[in-house]
């Protein structure tokens, strides 16, 4: 097999974001620049000679012409194996346990995760480690260094393998498994979580829907719900995965899952509904007529994961990332174990993971999971839901009734301008972040701050220290607002604020936008979004 080096040369801004590089499909198609990153990747891990990977995406438009370019790459710099799944495709979660069990050095998974698919839509490329997350912040730097000066692509001149059937194919030294995507994961699952439970509820007539939205989770979702567990076909809405997700946004959540909520919140809702995203990492967990932020979700999860067999020992302790409400650390201090507060990005929980420090992290952006694997895993969240369910023989709403009034609730939500221009975004951070120690002591919309920073995280096992990470206002009587710019867009700036008020009595059932209200009101003024940006109201709220 002939092997070229094609020269090439550096492409600006070959930077992983808050989860892989993202950027839109035509610039990933345009010539060098999937190449390019690989070439980086592989250069930055100290190369790939005899190494074994996983590869595999969510299925979004050009995910197959870019698993056979990868294909060529790895074996032009002398890969030993790949592992693929089926057609090119893997949910996140599933690459994540393939990585981990067939002791793979890491790992090329191409989604750009809820961002919408197609031509002119979405891409995206994530390295993940050994321990089946993703690189840390150490190794992204690496990468960076290397796609800076990187001079030649390798490649072999191989033809086009044939992903459809099961079995070993080589391309010259390198070996090719084309595995199923989901028999692995199901006997992952089989072994967390009581399915004959779950299949039990179920017979007993409890209904439950998942939408899998066109995305990767379809055939996952069938497998576990439809067959293992006995629920009815139609349980598994939008099955079927598409590479531009049927035109929709793959995002879980009350917005763009909105068919879905509006079935839950109507008069025929079933007990139970679900969603995960483009990649299947996220999740949505609501019930009848009522619907569970994520924060609230990693908090009931932390009070009774102990309910599933996977979980039974207890829990080492638990992470979130810091704009995460509080209501998980609630859960830990009545529990005594450790609680850590992460920058966003689950990269930041790999460390702690490794070192048996943590069993459960989560997320307020749809991100839950645990020890199992590294990454966040939308339908572990479902079953670990429906296990509890199973096991207490209580409904979603009731659970999160009891919660409340044992912990009292962190009213949360997440508003987010999207799309604002990036340099009227960058100063208004940069302009509050001038201002925040004078802040204390100050009152906006009729609230006081009490306290204000920017916040920095000094990794608990390695020492490194990752710096401003979001700013943080606190206020009388309980309140927080963090606000920071997303790391995920791909066009122009994504401003999200994220606003949290804790109420321990009273009424624990009012309506959070109402509560959040004044909170929102005293951000806005403070940091002048609307005279800034000229939005009058966020474009999402979760
Ligand atoms: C990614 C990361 C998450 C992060 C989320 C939002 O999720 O994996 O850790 O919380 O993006 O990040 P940002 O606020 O910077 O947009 P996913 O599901 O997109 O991979």
């Amino acid at each position: 097999m002939l092997i070229h080096d094609i020269p090439t040369a550096p492409i600006a801004g070959q930077k992983a974001g808050t989860s892989g590089l993202r950027r839109k499909t035509r610039e990933y198609m345009a010539p060098l620049f999937l190449e390019n990153y690989v070439q980086a990747i592989i250069d930055g891990t100290g190369g790939a000679q005899g190494k074994t990977y996983v590869l595999g995406g969510d299925g979004r438009y050009f995910n197959a012409e870019a698993i056979q370019i990868i294909l060529r790459i790895l074996a032009g710099n002398g890969a030993g194996r790949v592992i693929v799944g089926q057609g090119g495709v893997l949910s996140t979660p599933a690459a994540s346990h393939l990585i981990r069990k067939t002791g793979a050095d890491g790992g090329f998974i191409l989604s750009a995760s809820h961002n919408p698919g197609g031509i002119d839509a979405d891409f995206g490329l994530k390295y993940n480690m050994a321990n089946g997350g993703p690189a840390t912040e150490t190794m992204t730097a690496a990468i960076v260094a290397a796609s800076e000066k990187i001079t030649r692509i390798r490649m072999a001149d191989s033809a086009d393998i044939t992903l459809d059937a099961l079995g070993e194919v080589t391309i010259g030294a390198i070996q090719v498994r084309v595995i199923d995507p989901v028999d692995d994961y199901l006997a992952l699952m089989e072994e967390l979580f009581d399915l004959d439970a779950i299949a039990a509820l179920v017979a007993g007539g409890f209904t439950l829907r998942f939408d899998a939205m066109h995305a990767v989770t379809g055939p996952y979702a069938r497998a576990l719900l439809v067959d293992r567990c006995g629920a009815s076909p139609d349980s598994v809405m939008n099955g079927t995965p598409l590479p531009d997700f049927g035109g929709g946004h793959p995002d879980p959540n009350p917005v763009w899952a909105a068919d879905l909520m509006g079935l839950m919140m109507g008069p025929d809702a079933p007990d139970f509904g679900a969603a995960s995203d483009g990649d299947g990492d996220r999740n949505m967990i609501v019930g009848r007529g009522c619907y569970v932020t994520p924060s609230d979700s990693l908090a009931l999860i932390a009070d009774r994961a102990h309910l599933a067999k996977g979980y039974a020992r207890g829990l080492a302790g638990v992470a979130r990332s810091m704009p995460t409400s509080a209501a998980v650390d609630r859960v830990a201090a009545a529990k005594g174990i450790a609680c850590f507060e992460t920058p966003t990005g689950w990269k930041f929980f790999g460390n702690l993971l490794d070192a048996g420090r943590i069993t459960l992290c989560g997320e307020e952006s749809a991100g839950t999971g645990s020890d199992h694997i590294r990454e966040k895993d939308g339908l572990w969240a479902v079953l670990m839901w429906l296990n509890i369910i199973a096991v207490s023989g209580q409904s979603v709403a009731a659970l999160m009734a009891t919660h409340w009034r044992t912990y009292g609730r962190n009213y949360y939500s997440r508003h987010d301008y999207e799309d604002v221009d990036s340099a009227v975004a960058a100063s208004l951070m940069s302009d509050l972040r001038e201002r925040l120690e004078s802040l204390p002591g100050q009152g906006f919309a009729g609230l006081t701050v009490t306290k204000a920073d920017d916040f920095a995280y000094a990794d608990p096992v390695d020492g490194s220290v990752s710096s401003s990470q979001g700013l943080r206002l606190f206020f009388e009587g309980g309140a927080r607002a963090v606000l920071r710019l997303s790391g995920t867009g791909t066009s122009g700036a994504t401003l999200r604020v994220y606003l949290e008020q804790l109420v321990t009595d009273g009424d624990l059932h009012q309506d959070a936008g109402d509560v959040l209200a004044p909170l929102a009101a005293a951000v806005d003024a403070v940091a002048e979004i609307a005279a800034r940006t000229g939005r009058t109201a966020p474009d999402v709220r979760t």
